[in-house]
């Protein structure tokens, strides 16, 4: 692995991009995983891999939606067990949310190497791994779930999503929050809350809100949620990206 030094402007994304290959090479990251992160990277380089206010006040409303759950689960893939094991485990810890581990390229040996990392990495007995249920309406290996997780969760947050197991988890009257980079996808379009930024960035976020709101009375936490608008956000996730291009070509 060659590896840039820490000064080199693209070092954080180079890193990460060695997370994914070094992923694939432990079986944990679906070969499609690095196409995912090419698109990812796309997107956070528009957005200018930072956290945007339009990012950060989905974190507040998704801090609030998980302090308020009874059941919070975080959904975990192939991609994320390896960017941001330590994060998952950090927010599942402060935020009691079960981990359930749930892929779409789903094989025997990728479940228990995924398990075994995340096992390896902090996180407390993973689930996912022995499926009792299907989410209705979604056929594919991702509808498998468990009940107790996944199935009977009030809020799911779903990072790096692949597109129809939101609209089946939103169907089942679940609250989705989905951390994806790309405003435009289906995913991001039909979760509760889309947080347009690197899950890296992201999940730290959310645990950094939901310290500050902790001591707020449930019916503040509530009133969070209800005057939260996903559009607004998503609709100004896409401007700034827009701003930001505006900026490059003026400059040039
Ligand atoms: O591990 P598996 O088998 O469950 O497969 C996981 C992948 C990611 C391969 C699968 O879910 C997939 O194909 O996903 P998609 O349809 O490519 O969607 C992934 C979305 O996540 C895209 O919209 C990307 O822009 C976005 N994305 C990629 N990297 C990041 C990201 N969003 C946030 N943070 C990232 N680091």
């Amino acid at each position: 692995m060659t590896l840039p030094t820490p000064d080199h402007p693209r070092y954080t994304s180079l890193l990460l991009r060695e997370r994914i290959v070094k992923g694939i090479e432990m079986g944990i990251t679906a070969k499609q995983g690095l196409v995912a992160h090419g698109r990812g990277e796309t997107f956070d380089y528009l957005i200018g891999e930072c956290t945007t206010d339009w990012a950060q006040k989905a974190c507040k409303a998704s801090a609030a939606h998980i302090i308020l759950a009874e059941n919070p689960v975080i959904s975990v893939n192939g991609n994320v067990a390896v960017l941001c094991p330590e994060e998952v485990r950090d927010l599942a810890k402060t935020l009691k949310c079960k981990v359930e581990i749930n892929l779409f390229h789903r094989t025997p040996e990728r479940m228990e190497k995924i398990f075994e990392h995340l096992v390896n990495k902090g996180i407390e007995a993973p689930i996912g791994m022995e499926p009792d249920c299907q989410i209705p309406n979604l056929d594919h290996e991702r509808g498998k779930a468990t009940r107790g997780g996944i199935y009977d969760a009030d809020v799911v947050i779903v990072p790096l999503e692949d597109g129809d197991r939101t609209q089946a988890l939103r169907a089942m009257g679940k609250a989705v929050i989905t951390i994806d980079l790309n405003p435009l996808s289906r995913t991001s379009r039909t979760a509760s809350i889309t947080i347009v930024d690197n899950v890296l960035r992201a999940l730290p976020a959310i645990q950094e809100e939901s310290v500050s709101l902790e001591d707020l009375p449930r019916d503040e936490l509530r009133s969070i949620i209800d005057n939260y608008d996903n559009a607004s956000v998503i609709a100004g996730s896409i401007e700034q990206m827009r701003c930001n291009l505006d900026t490059v070509c003026s400059s040039l």
